[in-house]
């Protein structure tokens, strides 16, 4: 209590000291800092009088200043120290391999603060792309800012790292892939780069183009403007575009949530000349075979679903829609919306969208359908039919066979 009573005093009259001479140099310059030193001197050196709590850091952590204390002499003798935030430390940002100091810099002095950086030696990365698309139409966007990118250095051990890492795309650097596009279809290669070790992502850019689930109409909601765009005409009014969660890879933000029996979605596609296409869909099945919990999803296990065991499919010409004479389309069972497993209850799992290749079709010049009718034999763990999370139909021009198709 004594002590405490002491420091209490002390405290009062430091701070009074404090403001009277903060006061006495208030007239004195509008040049700030250092306190009571008049402007015409100049700082003669700068040193690191306490290095800071953290020195040994991962190759892509930032410098953290926390505990540093800087003082800094004058020309005029006097030592004086100086607030962290008035100097400049270099360098800022995700520190890279071969980094050995930081350097601090005060009124045009500088002073060495030495780092480690541990493991500087990555033998190899592992990226996981969560549920971003690794495919995508000419010049669409594709966004790859949630991987977690994993380092493994040459002790055995391994850590998911935050940042330092660089990107190409085809060898050439890129800075940003939240939206990265390629202009020329065919396979494509990102490459994550941390320290010495590099990791490829396998990309395909198809001649075509996607329906986006989220750009959904009701029955009778379309216009004569309305190009490829997904029509919900049956089921309960349960297919709702919904936002995805961050790094979900559900391709422009949003998909269709909640597709249960009797939903009836037909996708309207535009062309411009009679042509072949593989029709695919991005999805992501809702068979939850697993659950140790209300919600607490540890493990959490996703079963494949078989497509044709969940949707009854027929396509035709929007005529033969109107007539109600579209042809059924016979879809192979080995034609799978894969499940999937996560140990530590990845809500994401209801998102782990996939592509499948449920047909070619030869569709002819002008507005085609193709129509999913959910039909669901599967149920989960709760004895609940199921069904899927749509995220978007996509259309490839089938090679040399179709618009603008292949070589
Ligand atoms: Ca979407």
């Amino acid at each position: 209590m004594n002590g405490a009573k002491k420091f209490m005093i002390c405290a009062i009259v430091a701070a009074a000291l404090f403001t009277a001479v903060f006061c006495a140099a208030c007239g004195k310059s509008e040049t700030p800092p250092p306190d009571d030193i008049p402007s015409d001197v100049t700082v003669t050196e700068l040193t690191i009088s306490e290095p800071p709590d953290v020195t040994e850091y991962y190759i892509g952590e930032s410098f953290d200043p926390t505990g540093m204390k800087v003082k800094a002499r004058w020309s005029d003798g006097v030592k004086l120290p100086v607030s962290i935030d008035d100097c400049v430390i270099e360098p800022s940002g995700p520190l890279e391999a071969g980094t050995y100091e930081v350097r601090v810099s005060y009124g045009g002095q500088t002073a060495v603060q030495p780092i480690t950086l541990k493991d500087d030696t990555v033998s190899s990365l592992t990226v996981d792309t969560g549920n971003a698309a690794l495919a995508a139409a000419v010049n669409t966007p594709m966004n790859f800012s949630g991987i977690t990118v994993t380092a493994h250095y040459a002790d055995g051990s391994s850590r998911v790292v935050s940042g330092g890492y660089t990107f190409e795309a085809d060898g050439e650097p890129v800075s940003s892939v939240s939206a990265l596009t390629f202009s020329e279809w065919g396979n494509h290669t990102l490459t994550v780069i941390y320290g010495n070790a590099r990791a490829d992502i396998e990309l395909f850019i198809f001649d075509g183009f996607v329906i986006e689930g989220e750009n959904i109409l009701r029955s009778g909601e379309a216009t004569p403007d309305s190009e490829n765009y997904v029509e919900q005409t049956g089921g309960y009014r349960n297919a709702n575009p919904k936002t995805a969660t961050a790094g979900s890879g559900a391709s422009g933000g949003q998909f269709l949530g909640d597709v249960f029996n009797t939903t009836a979605l037909r996708f309207h596609i535009f062309v411009e000349s009679d042509c072949y296409a593989d029709v695919i869909l991005r999805a992501a099945g809702l068979k939850l075979e697993e659950d140790s919990g209300v919600q607490a999803w540890r493990p959490l296990r996703m079963g494949d679903m078989q497509f044709n065991r969940t949707f009854t499919v027929s396509y035709g010409t929007k005529a033969e829609a109107d007539s109600g004479s579209l042809h059924a389309l016979t879809v192979d069972d080995s034609v799978i919306i894969p499940g999937a497993v996560s140990e530590y209850g990845d809500p994401m799992l209801f998102e782990n969208f996939a592509d499948v290749n449920f047909g070619r079709l030869h569709l002819e010049a002008g507005e085609n359908i193709v129509e999913l009718i959910v039909d669901s034999e599967y149920t989960n763990c709760y004895g609940e039919t199921v069904g899927c999370n749509i995220d978007r139909l996509e259309i490839r021009y089938a090679d040399g066979a179709g618009e603008g198709g292949g070589s």
